[in-house]
This record gives C-alpha cells, structure tokens and sequence, in this order.
C-alpha cells in the first residue's frame, strides 16, 4: 500500500485536510500543536489505495519538542512514497522554509498552498507554475476548510505517485535528517519571484477584534465575562434538555421495562433496574449538555480567541512558573484533561512541561460538570446554579495557581517561547458536527467501559450480603464507608457519598450513577431524597473533593506515558488527594463554625 503523509508548521490545516480527504475525524483547532500523534486513514488515491498519515505539525524538520520528534521518528521508520507539505499560504513568507527542509530530504512531495480562501482576502497572489519550476515539485493552491482544490490534489498526488522509479528507504531518509542545510537565501529568491504580498496585509478585523479584546485592562474582564455567558448558556439551553431527557428514561423504565420485568427474579429485577438502568440511564441524561458544552468548546477552539487567552494571562502565569500555554492547556481541560496532558508535548522544556502536568488534573473537566450540575439540582434554587458552577470553576483556577505556585520550585524551566495570534476563524457546521459526534463517541465508549462496570460493582456491594437493609451499615459498601469515616466525617461526608467517591477514582462519570444505585432511585426521586438527607455545606465539601482529586485513571495512565515516571504519576495522586481533603476539611469546618 502507498504511504502519504501530511507535514507542514503547526496550525496550517492538515488536520483540517486530513479529514477532507479521508472522512476521518482528527481534532481540529485554531491553535498551533493540537495534533501531538500520528492519525492515520485509508484514502483512494487515483488507482491506488492508500494510507494518509496526520502528523503533528512542526515548525523545523530538527526541532526537538516531543512532537516534533514524533516527525522525525516516523519518517526515520517508515518508508514513505509521498509528501504533501501544507503551507499556511498567508505565511508563505515564513514557511517555505520548511518545504525546503523536506524537500531535501528527497522524497517525493507535492506543495499545497492551503488556505487559499484567507490568501484571496490578504491580497496575495501566487505565480504557481513558476514556484513550481523554482522549487522543483509540483505546486498547488487549496482550501482545506472549504475543499476547493481537493479533486485537483488528489489527481496530482496519483500523478506524482506513478511518475515515481523507486522507493526511497527509511534509512536513507534518517541520514539526510542528520545533515543540515542552509536555505534561507533559496527561500527569499522564490518568495520575490513568486509570490506578491500587499506592503501591508489587510488584517483589519482581526486588528480591530484585537484592539478591544486584547486591550491592556479591559482585556481580562472580557475574557472571564465571556466564559461565565458561555456557561450560562450550556446550562439555560441544556437544562431542559437534561430534564426532558431524565424525564423520558423514567417513563421507559415504568411503563416498558418494569411490566417487563415483573416475572423476572427479584435480584435480576433489583440488578437490572436499580442497578443498570437506573446508573446508566442517570449518567446518559447529561449526553445532551455534554454535547453543547463540547459544541461551545469546538467554537472557542476554532475561533482562535485561545491564542488570546495565552497572551492575557502569559506575564501572570510567568509568576507562577507556567507561561501563557499553560493556561491555554488548563482551559482544554475544561473539555478533557486526556488531550490536554497530551497538548503540552509542545513545550520544549521538560521542567515546564511537567509543572503543566501537574496542574492539568485539576482543571474541572466535562465529567466532573456532571457531578457538579447534578449535585447543584439537588441542593441549590435554579437562581443559584450558575453562580456556583463559577465559583467551581474559580476554586479549580485557584487550585491550579496555588500547585503551580508551591511546585514551581522543583521544576526549573527556562524556554522563551513566541506566541502567534492567528486571525480569528469560524468554524465550518462540519467542523462543529464532527467535533460534538466525536466527543459523543468517547462519552459511549467510557461509558461501556466504565460506568456500566461502575454501577454493577456499586449494586453488588450495596446489595450484599443479601441478610441486612439494601445499602444499610452491614453491606460491603456500608463496611468500606465505615473504614473511610474517620477521614470523610471531618469533611461531612457521608456512607452514601463516600461510596460514589471511591468509585469516581476509576472515572468521575460512574458518580452520578453510583449515587442512583446507592439510593436506589432515578430522576426527581433521586434529586428529592438527596435533597433531604444532605444539606448544602455538605454536597459543596463533596463538590470541592470531586473536583480536586484525581480525575479518573486515563488521566492517571496519561501522567504516567507522558512524563514517563511513575514517581510524577504518585506524586500528582497523592497532591491532587491531600489537597482535595485540605479544602474541602477547611471549607466543611469552616460553614459549620460560622453556623451553616
Ligand atoms: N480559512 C481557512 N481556515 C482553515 C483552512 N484549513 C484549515 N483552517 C483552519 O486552520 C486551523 C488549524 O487547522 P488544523 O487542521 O487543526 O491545523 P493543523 O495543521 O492540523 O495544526 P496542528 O495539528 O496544530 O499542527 C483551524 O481553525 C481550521 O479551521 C482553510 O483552507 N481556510
Ligand atoms: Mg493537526
């Protein structure tokens, strides 16, 4: 089969492309280094079948960030018949620099300047066949995001493909990565040639955005005002989703599955209702929130405003030890904090790299909200609701600065990095869907491997041994709860609560469900009984531990593979757990010393 492989410098739309071509659904952003591994996808390209390859982007064929290093490793171990080097078209000026790199690699290539659509607009026009006798390969323009060009691509791609003699080996290519050339004069010449670029690019709304977005005091206001309306709005469009979708499970289980199941044996029934559907059909309830805040998520991420936030909080987060990537990092991992831990194979600096690490995990991510909407159903007036999903997302903020702060000692870095602010972008109503059907599919897939693991483990252990009261005292659950209560009564946390908490370590979305499963109970039953055995110091000192200890063991398993250690790995555990038990004891302590 015939290898293609996408290279080109961070943000230039490979990933972008990449789908095009394939159909796939690789994560797409208006961010340099959302890419950190290889994707790979089969495409038919003229009679060929072939395998496209998405790679992380990099800004030089010998740079030597861990994802630059990904590059390198894969064209050192796989023979590649061609490459299609992605040139942001507007930036032609900076990035044939690289063409040229890979070029002399000596590989077949085709050169495909993308984001034609941006180009038209900035005025700049290309004399393509002559860059493409300059240069030596095939040129061509296109735009990714809209697909203009792709057919033309394609032809030329067969075209290259069957024009080629023989195979260049991995090996030869491994020792060409060793050498170094000098090609900025070469670089020049073809630009002044080929390309016409206005004296001055007409920028103008990016700048005009800019000037009131990235303004010296006003800029910060703007940014936290924005992220509490956009919250806002998940939950005043999400809630009656979630209501509407609760209140449909629980007319399936009374009149489809309890009728059903009537002349099934009682622990069957008791397994299948109280435990499966009522866990299962709890946590699937937020899928509709879930999506819209994943919707919003791909806006933010393909709008470009991250690059914004970076340089906003860049000199504040230099104090801290992190630089304005960091922040950028943590506000991923208000979506996931799996690809966010990926995220900062981007820093070159190790020390950096790891402190981002450690904060990562207690950035409030999509399956904490849950826990977090739920709990503020039961407990607080709908008035409430956003003000105290803000201070949540404020105390993870904070918890995040106080770590970096207390750790940044331990973790010396010293890399200077040049932030660049792309224009800002929207993005397509393909990009949204792909996104939010994306994020939909992982939900499902943890979901059948977590949650219903969960809740199974949660009924055993509520409903065993079968001689004492379901979730009493004397069941397994009810003994564990009692080992734990020296440490969980100084926080107000109780049997019921502790239990959800020691199976939210394996993934925070089992919570809810085991909290259905512990009470036996779905919907506004759940929401009414919790409401009365539990008052409100006590389920925001459940909120704070949720939100501040370990997230689930993907994150876990992420810390360990990235930093390759499993002393960070412990480290983070045992942190993100003490904290968790520090604030939660200092909050609990306190509301109930000042009367609450
Ligand atoms: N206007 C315009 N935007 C594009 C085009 N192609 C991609 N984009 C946008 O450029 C941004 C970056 O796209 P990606 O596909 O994530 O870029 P990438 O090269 O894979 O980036 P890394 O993985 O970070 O190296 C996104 O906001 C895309 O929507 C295009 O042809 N025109
Ligand atoms: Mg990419």
């Amino acid at each position: 089969m015939k290898r293609i492989a996408l290279l080109g410098m961070p943000n230039t739309g490979k990933s972008t492309l990449f789908n095009r071509l394939s159909g796939a659904s690789a994560r797409v952003g208006n961010w340099p280094g959302i890419t950190v591994d290889l994707m790979s996808a089969k495409v038919l390209v003229g009679g060929h079948i072939a395998e496209l390859i998405d790679l992380p982007g990099l800004y030089d064929l010998h740079g030597f960030s861990d994802d630059e290093q990904v590059v390198r490793h894969f064209l050192s171990n796989n023979e590649v018949d061609l490459v299609l080097i992605v040139l942001n078209s507007t930036q032609i000026d900076r990035q044939l620099s690289l063409a040229l790199q890979i070029r002399s690699l000596g590989l077949p290539a085709v050169l495909v300047l993308n984001m034609q659509d941006e180009a038209k607009r900035a005025g700049i026009t290309f004399d393509i066949e002559r860059m493409a006798n300059k240069i030596s390969m095939p040129v061509l323009r296109l735009s990714a995001k809209y697909g203009d060009g792709c057919p033309t691509l394609l032809q030329k791609a067969a075209e290259v493909i069957d024009q080629q003699a023989e195979q260049v080996s991995a090996a030869d290519i491994a020792k060409r990565l060793e050498a170094d050339n000098q090609i900025d004069a070469e670089m020049q010449a073809i630009v002044e040639q080929s390309v016409q670029i206005p004296t001055t690019l007409n920028n103008d709304t990016t700048d005009n955005i800019d000037k009131v977005l990235l303004h010296p005091w006003l800029g910060l206001p703007i940014f936290i005002l924005a992220t509490f309306l956009l919250f806002q709005f998940i939950f005043t469009v999400g809630a009656p989703l979630q209501d509407a979708m609760a209140w449909l499970f629980d007319i399936t289980r009374t009149n489809i599955l309890e009728p059903l199941l009537s002349s099934a044996p009682a622990w069957l029934n008791g397994l299948l209702l109280d435990g499966i559907y009522n866990g299962v059909s709890t946590v699937a309830a937020f899928v509709p929130i879930i999506v819209l805040f994943f919707l919003v998520m791909s806006m933010v991420e393909d709008s470009g405003y991250l690059s914004r936030a970076a340089f906003l909080m860049d000199a504040f987060m230099a104090k801290l030890g992190l630089d304005g990537r960091g922040f950028v990092m943590v506000l991923m991992g208000f979506g996931c904090n799996v690809p966010a831990l990926m995220g900062t194979r981007v820093m070159r600096s190790k020390g950096m790299r790891l402190l981002t690490m450690l904060t990562i995990p207690l950035s409030l991510c999509s399956a904490r909200l849950q826990i977090f909407i739920f709990m503020i159903a039961v407990l607080f007036e709908p008035s409430q609701a956003a003000l105290v999903m803000f201070s949540l997302y404020m105390m993870s903020l904070f918890t995040i600065f106080l770590t970096a702060i207390l750790f940044k000692g331990r973790f010396e870095n010293n890399e200077p990095f040049i932030l660049e602010l792309p224009p800002y972008r929207f993005p397509t109503a393909r990009q949204i869907w792909l996104r939010g059907w994306q994020e939909v599919k992982h939900f499902l897939v943890r979901a059948s491997k977590f949650i219903i693991f969960g809740v199974v483990m949660v009924w055993l252990l509520t409903n065993f041994p079968n001689n004492v009261p379901v979730a009493s005292e004397g069941t397994y659950a009810g003994m564990i709860g009692s080992f734990f209560a020296p440490l969980l009564d100084p926080i107000g946390i109780d049997t019921k609560l502790a239990i959800a908490l020691i199976f939210g370590f394996v993934a925070k979305e089992i919570v809810v469900g085991s909290l259905a499963v512990i009470y036996g109970l779905q919907g506004d039953a759940l929401m009414a009984q919790m409401a009365g055995n539990l008052d409100w110091v006590q389920g925001m000192s459940f909120m704070l531990f949720s939100l501040i200890y370990t997230p689930c063991l993907s994150t876990i398993a992420t810390l360990k593979s990235e930093s390759k250690s499993s002393g960070f790995m412990w480290l983070s555990i045992v942190w993100s757990l003490a904290l968790a038990w520090f604030i939660s004891f200092v909050f609990y302590q306190g509301a109930r010393a000042l009367g609450f």
